[in-house]
C-alpha cells in the first residue's frame, strides 16, 4: 500500500517538500495549511507536472486535519517568521500556539506517524510539540543537523575545491548560533581537516571562516533573499529523514532528538547523530568528543535550556 505523508504548512518549506516527495514518488501527500487556498494551489500545480516529470502519486491541499488521517509521516513547517521589531520571546510565543494547534490537529488522527519538526526555533519547538501531542518520544524528532552539515561540508568543499562527497562532517548541539561543527570528526577523502591545517593545505583562518559561516548559514540567506529564509535545502533535509524512516535505511543522521543522559543531557531535545529506521529514532549515537568540542556542545546544552526556560515562563504546561 502507497505510504501517506503530510505536510502542516504549505509554505516555501511546504511546497518545496511537496514537490521532492513527488519527483521521489516516496508517498502520497497532503498539504495542509490554515491558508487553504495556498495547499490547494500547490497541491493542484504540483499534480500538473505530474505528466511531464512521470510521477504517480495523490496530491491534494486541505485546511481539515480529518484529511491527513493515518499518515506514516508528518512534517511540520507551520509557524510565522521574524518580523522587524518583534522580539525572539514574541516569535516563541506565537509558534508555541501554532504548534499545540497542530500537536492537537495530528494527536489523534495520526497517533504512529513519524513527526519531523522544522519550524523554529527548532529544538525548542520540536520538545513542545512532543509535550503537547503526548506522541513517543522515539516519533518525534527536528530537522536541523543536517541541513547545518550540509552547508558546513559546502562550504568546506568550495574552499578544498574537493567534492562534497569527499566529506564527513557532524554538525551537532541546538540551531543557532551556538550549533557546533564537530571538527574531530570532520574527514576530507579520508583525513582529518585538522591534519591538512597542520599540512599546510588549508589554513586555519579559513576553518574559522566557515565554521562562523554554517552558524550564521541561515541568516546569509535570509540576508539575501530579502524576504523570507532557506527553503531547498531545508526541505532536502526533511526527506532525506522521512525516507529513512518509510524505507527502513537505518541512516545514521544529526537530528534533534530526546535525550535522557546521553550526552550529559536529560529530558532535553538537541542535535545528535541518531539512527533512523521504521521503529524512528532507533538509536542515538554517541561519539567520542575531544575537549574543545565538549566545551562547545556544552555552551549550546545552555543556549537550549535557557530557550526553553523561556518557553517554560510563556506556557506553564511545557515546565
Ligand atoms: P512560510 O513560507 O512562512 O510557511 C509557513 C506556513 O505555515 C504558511 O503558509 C502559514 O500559512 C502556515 N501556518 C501558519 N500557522 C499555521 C497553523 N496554525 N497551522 C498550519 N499552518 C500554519 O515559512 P517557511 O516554509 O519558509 O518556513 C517554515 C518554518 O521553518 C519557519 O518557522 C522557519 O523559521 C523554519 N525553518 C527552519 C529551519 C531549520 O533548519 C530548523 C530552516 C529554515 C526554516
Amino acid at each position: 500500500m502507497k505510504k501517506k505523508i503530510s505536510l502542516i504548512g504549505a509554505g516555501q518549506i511546504g511546497g518545496t517538500l511537496a514537490h521532492l516527495i513527488a519527483l521521489k514518488e516516496l508517498a502520497d501527500v497532503v498539504l495542509f495549511d490554515v491558508a487553504e487556498g495556498i495547499a490547494k494551489g500547490k497541491a493542484l500545480d504540483i499534480a500538473q507536472s505530474s505528466s511531464v516529470e512521470g510521477f504517480n502519486i495523490n496530491i491534494s491541499g486541505t485546511n481539515n486535519y480529518e484529511d491527513t488521517k493515518d499518515s506514516d509521516v508528518i512534517i511540520i513547517t507551520a509557524g510565522v517568521p521574524r518580523k522587524a521589531g518583534m522580539t525572539r520571546d514574541d516569535l516563541l510565543g506565537i509558534n508555541l500556539k501554532i504548534i499545540k494547534q497542530v500537536a492537537d490537529g495530528i494527536k489523534n488522527t495520526s497517533p504512529n506517524a513519524f513527526v519531523i519538526c522544522i519550524t523554529n526555533p527548532l529544538d525548542v519547538i520540536v520538545m513542545a510539540l512532543q509535550k503537547y501531542s503526548g506522541l513517543p518520544k522515539n516519533m518525534v524528532v527536528g530537522m536541523a543537523g543536517i541541513l547545518d552539515t550540509s552547508r558546513f561540508k559546502y562550504f568546506l568543499s568550495q574552499e578544498l575545491n574537493i567534492s562534497v562527497k569527499k566529506i564527513e562532517s557532524l554538525v551537532l548541539g541546538g540551531h543557532g548560533d551556538t550549533m557546533v561543527s564537530m571538527l574531530n570528526h570532520t574527514k576530507v577523502d579520508g583525513k582529518l581537516v585538522l591534519d591538512l591545517i597542520k599540512e599546510g593545505k588549508l589554513k586555519k583562518e579559513s576553518l574559522d571562516r566557515i565554521v562562523q559561516r554554517t552558524k550564521s548559514g541561515g541568516a546569509e540567506i535570509v540576508k539575501l533573499l530579502e524576504k523570507g529564509s532557506a527553503f531547498y535545502a531545508p526541505a532536502a533535509s526533511g526527506v532525506e529523514m522521512a525516507e529513512s524512516y518509510l524505507k527502513d535505511l537505518k541512516k545514521q543522521l544529526p537530528c534533534a532528538a530526546h535525550l535522557k543522559g546521553e550526552y550529559g543531557v536529560n529530558n532535553l531535545y538537541l542535535g545528535v547523530p541518531v539512527i533512523i529506521g521504521k521503529n524512528g529514532i532507533e538509536k542515538i549515537v554517541t561519539i567520542d568528543l575531544n575537549d574543545i568540542e565538549k566545551k562547545n556542545l556544552e555552551h549550546s546544552i545552555s543556549a537550549v535550556k535557557e530557550l526553553f526556560d523561556a518557553a517554560k515562563k510563556i506556557d506553564s504546561f511545557l515546565g
